[in-house]
């Protein structure tokens, strides 16, 4: 019935812990972690876009910004490989640790922002995020579909199997990976959304939440060079921005993950600098910095009030 779906959806959207006012509030949190692939230094990403200004970027805009630090993430010294996975355990306890500080920053009303770290991490961070928004919807920004399983990964590696630990439509294609006994997968198929925001039906979209989960390797190396995976004919500066502006014209982006900035694989300070600061540029656009000569929607755009001293 008409009525009684509209009335779902207004309730949703007065009582939902999702539609606070998280608006203002902006949690940063720092995840060091790198064993969801093999290369090393991606740990050092949310240094380095801490170091590139996000925090300034940030507050520029008029947000409160709590910058929570990194997690302490422990590297187990027994964990053997899982099939051809490594580090099953360590992966699975990190995002563990992270799941809970995720939630614990959305539901104290924060816009939570989660600086990596490899993109095993969104597996924490989405179902973070879920335990206190069940009705989110996942958009993956990414060069990959990370959506392998340990059965189809060439390389084993978890940061390309983030997507299939969430899936439920995956669940039968999922083996028990060691240190995820703790994740139950919650997400649809129709709940996720790669890269173009042009599949999304608008009026669902309007409803629900958003998980960002944004891998800088979605942009072309000659922008993001310094990850580490790249792959040729990604995206332009401004598809990138583009995105992260509507994504911020919903009113709705409620996590945000930027992963994979690895600050060690730059040739040249200025490869490794054009790639921080790349990744300050997408946050801060997602959380409504507009670029010069953007317009801004017309509903936004601020009306005279009426000067009644005048008119008498
Ligand atoms: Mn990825």
């Amino acid at each position: 019935m008409a009525l009684r779906g509209a009335l779902s959806r207004l309730l949703k959207s007065t009582f939902s812990s999702c539609q606070q006012n998280r608006s203002h509030s902006v949690a940063i949190l720092g995840a060091p972690f790198s064993k969801g692939q093999k290369r090393r230094g991606v740990e050092h990403g949310p240094k380095a876009i801490r170091d590139a200004g996000l925090v300034e970027r940030l507050s520029n805009l008029d947000y409160a910004v709590h910058d929570f630090g990194d997690l302490t993430f422990k590297h187990l010294e027994k964990d053997e490989h899982f099939m051809h996975v490594p580090f099953p355990r360590t992966v699975g306890r990190a995002n563990k640790l992270l799941s809970g500080a995720v939630s614990g920053a959305v539901g104290a009303g924060h816009t939570c922002i989660m600086l990596g770290g490899d993109h095993s991490l969104a597996i924490g961070s989405v179902e973070g995020h879920a335990q206190q928004c069940p009705d989110l919807c996942l958009i993956w920004v990414d060069a990959h579909a990370d959506i392998n399983t340990p059965l189809t990964s060439p390389s084993g590696n978890l940061h390309g199997q983030s997507v299939a630990f969430l899936l439920k439509d995956l669940q039968d294609k999922m083996p028990e990976v060691p240190g995820f006994s703790w994740l139950k997968p919650f997400l649809s198929a129709r709940d996720l959304v790669y890269i173009g925001l042009r599949d999304v039906d608008p009026g669902e979209q309007k409803q629900r939440p958003i998980h960002l989960s944004f891998d800088i390797d979605a942009f072309d190396p000659s922008l993001a060079p310094a990850t580490g995976t790249p792959v040729n004919g990604g995206l332009t500066y401004r598809e990138g921005i583009y995105l992260t502006e509507e994504i911020h014209n919903t009113g709705l982006l409620s996590v945000m993950d930027v992963v994979e900035v690895n600050p060690t694989l730059g040739a040249t300070p200025e490869a490794i600098e054009a790639t921080t600061s790349l990744a300050v540029d997408v946050v801060a656009s997602a959380l409504g910095q507009t670029r010069e000569g953007a317009h801004i929607a017309f509903p936004n755009i601020p009306e005279p009030k009426e000067d009644t001293e005048l008119r008498l």
